[in-house]
């Protein structure tokens, strides 16, 4: 028997964690811990831990699939990409869109880049981060000139008082829960804000259950309350900020007062008051967010007021502060770094920038030139433009993404895919948006491939091959050389290894250029900005200075806004989504593999107690949630633990998806739609 362990990057959420991957016989058949990671020293959550069950799964494609007179049929890799091209071929530039992905490497993700503005020359790019957290990339880079976490999340246990909002830490990003857990052992307080008594909620010191939607009143509030009892940081505003008085002259308004939110919310105006107690006088203090904030068409508005409450507070640049926003896919940072974004380059550089722009020219060499200097649509845009304005987008290019059940109201996305003449989906299993493809093609998993994925904390950390992968599927980056190859761009696509990209990907990158395979392989790998090859990479950002031009951060004055659709007499719940801890998104992966599987079968609507006695629903029953968009069937959990008036749905379950049901209402800047909040009526099922 031959038997090895070989170190990995966990390839679900975005905190990162390292484990080994036990290799029997050439197959992963169990994971072990690994001790040296700063992130998660040894631990693992129990996707990570089952992480190697969907591995060898039977479903997994093997081979390339053609749809021929309305069925799928095995074909090989030459006809695949010669059906690609001769078909890519028909498209003008304008009328070709690719979604890349979150969940493929940094070399996946920059080489469907190239390939999307260098051989079809299209500038429209993006993927999923656009639902996640777009507006963390638009908010804080208004307020601090840069989107990223600010801190390290081992850094996260230095903190005095943490403040956890729109995050189910527990849940969605338990290693970095247990820092949580480390800064509370060492004296620290835990505020926690959210419509449901979740189980991160039950490690709080301090919990405010609100109605969804809320947040900018109780971050104002908690703001003017500081402001009001002298606990900002005067110095640090006087040096380091700008446009404060503003931001006092609307925190300071009535309206904002802990009585009037406290009713506004449903909080008690104490709890406010101890709340911005605790945060305005704590040595250090810290925000944790994710999805509560970002998902909604104040998304940007959330993520600029918690850079407002930090910079009030001097909290910026200091261990054990920072906005950190927990960003959700394993590799949804290096995505956009890597640039499948509709207007950059990778590092951010703007493709309407001249300089850096023939600076890829350049280093790319495409004889025929590149995409136009224009940005493209979001992936929110594309599907809204398919639907509303059929024939402008014809065909698309889709790597590792489903959003068949991602996007927000599902009956618009299935009518607007329909307007495509032509749809690649390149994937790890058949999945529902598979169903809608003219050709499928069978992608490695993370175990068979090499390559490296950028965490919630810009740690940039590695991949490496365990096992070869089933039938013919092939490495991301490889299928897009190989096509490319066969387009006419073989020139452009020399790549024998991943880390014959990144190397590519480190020259053209400032904030990746001092990073190499040898650099990043160490336990503690490298965090970005990493300018040259004796740089020691950079945990923590704007300690000094911020990224802004003129280094200074941006105080931004903000009111509250109500969500795009508000309970009525016809649809009189608030309705939000999210996750559970032991399914991943679209469960491609967590529902084939037996241990998560096991532990959930399908979903359900989370309903009040009071709520469900006036409804006259018992817990377990069938009923129909409807919304404007859509309706379900899904049994009902009757629970004290959600605020009367609020419904929650998990989005993992295709059989009860909550998508049918989801408001497409994006905000203004970041196109992210409003996922966490829109309006549901309940009708019960009448016995047969
Ligand atoms: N197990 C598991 N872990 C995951 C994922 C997964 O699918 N499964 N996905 C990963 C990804 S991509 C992401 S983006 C992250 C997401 O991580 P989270 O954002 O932590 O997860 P969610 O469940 O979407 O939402 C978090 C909380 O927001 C609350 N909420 C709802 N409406 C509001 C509101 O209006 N305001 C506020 N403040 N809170 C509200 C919900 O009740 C929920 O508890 O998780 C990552 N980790
Ligand atoms: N209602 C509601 N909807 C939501 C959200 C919400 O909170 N509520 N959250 C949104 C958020 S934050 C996110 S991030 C999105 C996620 O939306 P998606 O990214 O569409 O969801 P996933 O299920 O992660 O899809 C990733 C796909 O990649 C495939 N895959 C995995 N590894 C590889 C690989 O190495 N190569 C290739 N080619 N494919 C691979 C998987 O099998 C899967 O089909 O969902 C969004 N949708
Ligand atoms: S916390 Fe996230 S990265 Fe760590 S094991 Fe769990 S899913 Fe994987
Ligand atoms: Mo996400």
């Amino acid at each position: 028997m031959d038997f090895k362990y070989v170190q990995t990057t966990c390839p679900y959420c975005g905190t990162g964690c390292t484990f080994n991957l036990a290799v029997r016989d050439g197959k992963v058949t169990g994971t072990a811990p690994y001790y040296r990671s700063p992130i998660n020293e040894g631990k693992v959550c129990p996707k990570g831990t089952y992480a190697w069950q969907f591995i060898n799964h039977k479903d997994r494609l093997k081979k390339p699939l053609v749809r021929k007179d309305g069925k799928y049929v095995e074909t090989t890799w030459d006809e695949a990409y010669s059906i690609i091209a001769e078909n890519f071929k028909k498209y003008q530039p304008e009328e070709c869109a690719v979604l890349s992905s979150a969940r493929c490497s940094n070399e996946d993700n920059y080489a469907l880049m190239k390939f999307a503005r260098g051989v079809l020359k299209t500038r429209h790019i993006d993927h999923c981060a656009r639902l996640c957290h777009a507006s963390t990339v638009v908010g804080l880079a208004a307020s601090f000139g840069s989107g990223a976490m600010t801190n390290s999340i081992p850094d996260i246990s230095e903190s005095k008082c943490i403040f956890c909002l729109g995050s189910n830490t527990f849940e969605q990003h338990p290693l970095i829960g247990r820092q949580i857990m480390k800064a509370k052992a060492a004296g620290a307080k835990f505020i926690y804000a959210d419509p449901r008594f979740t189980p991160t909620a039950r490690q709080s010191d301090l919990y405010m259950q609100f109605y969804s939607g809320g947040d900018v009143a109780i971050l104002n509030c908690m703001m003017g309350e500081i402001i009001r009892n002298g606990w900002e940081d005067k110095d640090f505003i006087e040096k380091r900020t700008k446009d404060y008085e503003e931001l006092k002259k609307i925190v300071l308004l009535e309206r904002y007062t802990p009585e009037v939110v406290g009713e506004l919310v449903g909080v008690p105006a104490e709890s406010l008051r101890t709340a911005a107690e605790w945060f305005g006088k704590a040595e250090s203090a810290t925000v944790l967010y994710s999805m509560g904030l970002t998902q909604h068409t104040v998304g940007v508005d959330n993520v600029k007021s918690t850079a407002n409450l930090l910079m009030l507070t001097g909290n910026i640049g200091i261990p054990g502060g920072g906005v950190n926003a927990l960003r959700g896919q394993n590799n949804v940072q290096g995505s956009c770094d890597m640039g499948a974004l509709p207007n950059v380059f990778t590092g951010y550089q703007k493709v309407v920038d001249g300089p850096v722009r023939k600076k890829f020219e350049d280093a790319w060499g495409f004889p025929d030139g590149i995409a136009e200097p224009k940005n493209g649509f979001e992936i929110t845009t594309m599907f809204n433009v398919l639907h509303d304005d059929p024939g402008r987008l014809k065909a698309m290019y889709l790597m590792g993404e489903n959003p068949l059940l991602s996007e927000p109201d599902l009956n618009h996305v299935e009518e607007a895919i329909q307007n495509l003449d032509f749809l690649v989906v390149q994937d790890i299993f058949f999945t529902e948006t598979c169903e809608y493809a003219h050709v499928v093609l069978p992608a490695t998993c993370f175990a068979e491939k090499d390559g490296c994925q950028t965490n919630t904390e810009r740690r940039v950390q590695r991949w490496r091959k365990a096992q070869e992968p089933p039938g013919e599927a092939k490495e991301d980056w490889r299928i897009i050389s190989e096509l490319s190859a066969v387009m006419g761009y073989a020139d452009q696509f020399p790549y024998t290894s991943p880390e014959d990209v990144f190397n590519e990907i480190a020259e053209l990158t400032p904030s990746y250029h001092g990073m190499n395979y040898e650099r990043i392989g160490t336990p503690e790998a490298l965090h970005w900005p990493c300018p040259t090859v004796d740089h020691p990479g950079t945990p923590i950002l704007h300690t000094e200075k911020f990224a802004t031009p003129d280094g200074l951060g941006v105080f931004h004055a903000i009111e509250w806004k109500a969500p795009a659709e508000v309970p009525d007499e016809e649809y009189p719940y608030r309705f939000t989504t999210g996750r559970i801890i032991w399914h991943y998104h679209t469960g491609s992966m967590t529902r084939r593999s037996k241990a998560l599987d096991d532990e959930v079968k399908t979903g359900w609507v989370e309903i009040n107690e009071e709520d469900a006695k006036e409804l006259g629903v018992r817990n377990g029953e069938m009923v129909k949630v409807v919304s404007r968009r859509g309706e379900i069937t899904v049994a009902a959990k009757v629970m004290e633990d959600i605020k009367k008036g609020v419904m929650f749905m998990p989005f993992h379950f295709v059989e009860c998806a909550a998508n049918r049901l989801t408001n497409n209402a994006l905000d203004p800047l970041a196109k992210i739609p409003e996922f966490k909040a829109c309006a549901v009526k309940i009708e019960t099922i009448e016995e047969a």
